[in-house]
């Protein structure tokens, strides 16, 4: 058992860095699969946007032997013309001397390499190690306290939820978010309103995925059924009377990304 867990610990490691967040898994997978794996954890495979985030990246790569890493980019639709997961052309690029090369007229995916801080195209079905970051735009957050009920409405208003967390990894990608904005305590999407003790969310859909603190849920007073989460306390939750006052961390659930081949 420990044995697991010590080869699942190895393999994930979760770094924070001063803009953006950042998940790395060095399993080799293949371009397809790494951005359906970072999609699965509602990040999507890195994005270079620029000089100094490829540096904070490259950094991150080799300061955890990431040998080679996939990076969000390919030309599969059309040769030479470089895209991103959201089918948006690339602005900055930062290709090693005679890449990209499309060699054997079949390199159509973006790769980064530990041995050089350059980025060579490649086969997409070739084996490589994953960098995922957090879609920041997806997230709104308001540091003002409201009640649960405004908070749903407040991120509804905005046509978004109220940040729903269907795993461990999204917990904590939010979690770190919560700290960065200095939210002390925030909503998220759940209550037991309509059943003392059956956790449901604003759909009316059982919580699959819990992280409750040490003798959490505890329904203090016989009236706590909203749930919350603390700074103080790392990333547990909480129930809590739905008319305290906390912060509020929207999501953008409609605006899910696709995958180069979706
Ligand atoms: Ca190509
Ligand atoms: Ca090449
Ligand atoms: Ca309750
Ligand atoms: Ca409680």
């Amino acid at each position: 058992m420990l044995h697991f867990f010590q080869l699942f610990l190895v393999g994930l490691i979760f770094q924070l860095t001063q803009a953006q967040y950042y998940h790395l898994n060095k399993n080799k997978m293949n371009y397809n699969d790494a951005v359906k794996y970072c999609n699965s954890k509602e990040m999507r495979l890195v994005k270079i946007t620029d000089s100094q985030t490829y540096a904070a990246v490259f950094e991150l790569a080799s300061k955890n032997g990431m040998g080679t890493y996939w990076m969000n980019g390919n030309d599969i639709a059309i040769e030479g013309t470089w895209v991103d997961t959201e089918n948006k052309p690339l602005v900055y690029k930062n290709w090693h001397k005679g890449e990209p090369n499309n060699a054997g007229g079949n390199e159509n995916c973006l790769v980064g390499a530990w041995f050089h801080e350059m980025w060579f195209d490649i086969g997409c079905n070739t084996l490589n190690s994953v960098i995922c970051e957090i879609v920041i735009e997806n997230y709104h957050i308001n540091k003002n306290k409201m009640t649960y009920n405004d908070a749903v409405k407040y991120c509804n208003d905005r046509n978004m939820d109220l940040v729903k967390i269907p795993n461990s990894e999204v917990n904590l990608n939010v979690y770190n978010l919560a700290l960065k904005h200095n939210l002390g305590t925030y909503w998220m999407n759940g209550n037991d309103i309509a059943i003392e003790g059956t956790w449901v969310d604003t759909e009316n859909k059982p919580l699959v995925y819990k992280n409750w603190y040490k003798g959490e849920p505890n329904n203090a007073g016989g009236n706590e059924n909203c749930l919350v989460a603390a700074y103080l306390t790392n990333e547990m939750w909480f129930d809590i009377g739905c008319n305290t006052l906390n912060s509020v961390i929207c999501y953008n659930a409609n605006d899910k990304k696709k995958s180069c081949k979706d």
